[in-house]
């Protein structure tokens, strides 16, 4: 790569002056990223297309994982880590007067995802990368990502995201690999002299789907795989046609060109309602279909017969965003290679495998049939083909059962149901934690567990510890090699060999150490863009998350509430001083959520301001909650918040991110937080609430009341009246009526109150425990060495071994 420091001088200065025509005295922070950034990938190319060639050469199975999103956060600083060139860079950039530190900040985040689906993505194929597998990703590039966030009077506004506008370094555009994508139009059956059928599509719009290939660089290993990242472009042809062919005025034509690069212009910012929108439909349909396109491109390079195709390409659906992968290919096959039906359905149904992110029944996706009919009429025959055999088969099975087959049917009641798509073509169905798949295969998707029990598996989250730990918390990193050598790199369940050292007190002190560094590093940067001034010896006590009902930053927000009007109440209330810290991006559209954000701010604004508190208690709402924010927060963590509604959380992955940097859960036995129980054991977390089943129980039983609750218990009633009545929150306005109306007269949908005062007892706990430094720092280290398991290296060994069945590649191949 580099020989030494000195050689990457030169070769940086070099490309500042070839490409930025710049001295390096006069070089802006900017100026320097994008020479770094163009520097490194140009750098990389050979090992980009070496991976390329060994993938070939060894005829290696590849893993295409679609998904609507990528949540990549930053590059820069992480290519440099699985580089293994940060050193020499670091240091060489201080020789020339620059920091890399100021050089990373200047990177836009690319924030190409809502949250934990797209974040879960990008660990995963930093880990298909460092460990080997021929695993890629296809995206969509969408001009505009999530958008940005800004707090005006205490309320959200967003503000578009134009993350492109300095351009990307990394991407490289293949116009060379562009495919079509056809919409709407008429699809005719014809048959030839000997009777075969066959399908002809005429009169569709077509747009150009362009991909733009990003490289994802294997930690230390010469593997470089790609995420390819699809944009749409009006082919030239069909412009200048309608330009010239019908005299049109240009606005015209030009609206035409707009309203096709529309598919690729935004990202939807909602994750968890489905809303039905055909531009969104158009999005699904594209990213599926250049991605099918090209992953059969790919295969037909290797001159194989169509029967070994599943044998040489796994499509990994992330979701049922893109479950007309399984109608697409059967597409392809039938009508452009002449595969017959049978042949075509095996060799689908033996390469898709799909994984379920949540429960949330609105955030299910259905298509009105009317609509996939008309945007996508011959994808829509095949859909409804693929229904009425499996209804066949169902009828063959069960004969008579017709609401088995009303229950389980693909298109039922004028909608297409994604997930019954996704399963019914598909030969892996898999939960993302141990209580999720069971609510899966006991509950949601009882009946076709019942009917398809082989298919349903689970795999556990997990995050990637290079960005999450060694990128972003480079201190604790060190202390942990000095500890225990540096074998948990490469194999981060070794990090249980921290165990054997908790009781060592000069180990314990210094990971205090490193933690409180830590926050004071977050404190100054609080201070900087918030202007609040917090203190590094309070709690740092953390809910960063998308905002959401279920989550419950309600929960958390009630009981700051609380603990302020018993501060000022008793003044002499010994309290452990806390700082109460969110991140959270609501939906455009979630007016509840909404009002959650608002009501936290208006809570920061009173107590912030009031002395008479006497900085025991801060709140901190930082805007725009985003990867490369969460790298700030999380290695100053102390008090990590997992609250949501016990059932209602798929996994979570932020409690896997805050526990490997020695944060301390504060949870509902939900999603993953059931595992990182197992894993800490009692004295190492703080469980609170109902759990699963007695929520579900309720649920079904209807007998749960939150005005009981509100009738009954004065430290919840005089909390919520002050959402009401007059107090230093309401101001004597109706602003969080709606608030106080969802909990006590729509009977809590999440639990909020049944679970208060159990959450408030969970607390006196953590500041209990937290007065004794050493043992918190025990239980912190406790916590960081059970990490290791969630790793995404684990997630996606298992994945590779018992779903995708593929090997890692060796490099000297
Ligand atoms: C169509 C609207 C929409 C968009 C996205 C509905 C639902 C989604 C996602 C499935 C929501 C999501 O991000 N789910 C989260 O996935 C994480 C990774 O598996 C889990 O850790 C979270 O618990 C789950 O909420």
């Amino acid at each position: 790569m580099f020989s030494d420091k000195e050689d990457f001088k030169q070769a940086f200065c070099e490309k500042l002056e070839t490409e930025l025509g710049k001295k390096v005295d006069i070089a802006t922070d900017l100026d320097a990223f994008r020479a770094l950034g163009s520097l490194l990938r140009d750098k990389l190319s050979k090992e980009w297309l070496q991976t390329n060639l060994r993938y070939e050469k060894a005829q290696e199975k590849q893993v295409y994982y679609f998904s609507m999103e990528f949540l990549m956060g930053r590059l820069l600083g992480n290519n440099l880590l699985n580089m293994q060139i940060l050193s020499i860079v670091k240091e060489g950039l201080f020789d020339l007067g620059l920091e890399l530190k100021s050089l990373e900040e200047k990177e836009e985040d690319p924030g190409l995802g809502n949250g934990g689906l797209g974040r879960l993505a990008a660990c995963f194929l930093d880990s298909l990368a460092s460990l080997g597998y021929a695993g890629h990703g296809f995206g969509m590039r969408y001009r505009y990502g999530m958008f940005d966030q800004h707090f005006i009077d205490g309320y959200q506004v967003e503000l578009p995201d134009h993350w492109l506008s300095k351009g990307f370094v990394w991407e490289v555009k293949r116009p060379e690999e562009a495919v079509e994508v056809r919409y709407g139009g008429q699809v005719q059956a014809v048959k030839d002299e000997e009777g075969n059928l066959s399908f002809k599509h005429t009169d569709y719009e077509k747009v150009n789907a362009v991909p733009y290939d990003v490289p994802v660089v294997g930690y230390n290993n010469e593997t470089v795989n790609t995420l390819r990242l699809w944009s749409a472009e009006a082919t030239e042809e069909d412009t200048l046609l309608r330009a010239f062919n019908h005299q049109q005025k240009p606005s015209n034509f030009l609206a035409h060109k707009r309203s096709l690069e529309a598919i690729s212009e935004f990202l939807y910012p909602d994750d968890s309602t489905e809303e039905g929108k055909r531009l969104r439909l158009k999005q699904e349909y594209f990213l599926v279909s250049a991605g099918v396109q090209s992953a059969v491109k790919n295969f037909e390079r290797l001159n194989l017969p169509w029967s070994s195709f599943s044998d040489q390409v796994a499509l990994h659906i992330n979701d049922t965003h893109p479950a007309l992968v399984i109608p697409e290919l059967m597409r392809i096959l039938m009508d452009d290679k002449q595969l017959g039906w049978e042949e075509a359905w095996e060799i689908t149904q033996s390469s898709v495998s799909y994984t379920n992110h949540t429960t949330l029944s609105e955030a299910l996706e259905t298509w009105p049939v009317n609509l996939v009919r008309s945007l996508l009429p011959r994808i829509f025959m095949i859909i409804d083909e693929i229904n009425e055999r499996f209804c066949k088969m169902l009828w063959k099975q069960d004969p008579g059962n017709f609401d088995r087959i009303a229950s389980l049917a693909i298109v039922a009641d004028g909608q297409v149901k994604m997930a019954h798509l996704s399963i019914v073509g598909s030969y892996s169905v898999n939960g993302v934690a141990k209580l999720h798949t069971e609510i899966l295969k006991k509950r949601e998707m009882k009946i076709y567990y019942d009917t398809f029990p082989e298919k349903f598996n689970n795999k556990t989250n997990g995050i990637t510890h290079r960005r999450w730990l060694m990128h972003a918390n480079p201190a604790l990193a060190d202390l942990i090699t000095e500890t225990i050598g540096e074998q948990w790199v490469d194999d981060p369940a070794r990090l249980s060999e921290l165990l054997k050292e908790k009781e060592d007190p000069a180990l314990l002190t210094e990971l205090g150490k490193i933690k409180q560094q830590n926050k004071m590093n977050l404190a100054h940067y609080v201070n900087e863009r918030a202007g609040i001034t917090i203190d590094p010896n309070s709690i740092f006590d953390v809910h960063i998350k998308r905002l959401h009902g279920y989550k419950r930053q309600l929960l958390n927000a009630l009981h700051i509430m609380y603990l302020y009007t018993k501060l000022k109440a008793e003044p002499a209330f010994d309290m452990v001083p806390r700082t109460f810290i969110f991140g959270a991006k609501a939906a455009p559209s979630y007016y509840f959520a909404k009002k959650v954000i608002k009501l936290i701010n208006t809570i920061a604004n009173v107590v912030n301001h009031d002395p008479d508190v006497k900085d025991k208690i801060k709140v901190v709402f930082l805007e725009n909650y985003s990867v490369s924010l969460a790298e700030k927060i999380i290695p100053a963590t102390n008090v990590s918040e997992q609250i949501s509604t016990a059932s209602k959380e798929a996994s979570g992955t932020g409690n896997m991110k805050l526990m490997m940097n020695g944060a301390v859960t504060i949870g509902t036995l939900d999603g993953a937080n059931v595992e990182i129980y197992e894993r800490v054991g009692n004295d190492n977390i703080y469980l609170f609430g109902l759990e699963s089943e007695e929520v579900l129980e309720y649920y079904r039983n209807g007998a749960y009341s939150s005005k009981e609750i509100y009738e009954s218990d004065e430290r919840v009633r005089n909390t919520l009246d002050q959402l009401v009545r007059y107090s230093p929150f309401s101001r004597g306005e109706t602003e969080f009526q709606d608030i106080f109306d969802s909990l006590v007269h729509y009977n809590d949908e999440y639990f909020v109150l049944k679970d208060f005062v159990s959450y408030m007892k969970a607390q006196q706990l953590v500041s209990q425990d937290f007065r004794l430094q050493k043992l918190w720092n025990k239980k912190s280290l406790v916590n960081i060495a059970q990490s290791g398991h969630f790793s995404s290296d684990r997630t996606i060994q298992e994945y590779a071994s018992d779903i995708w069945e593929i090997a890692p590649v060796h490099t000297l191949l």
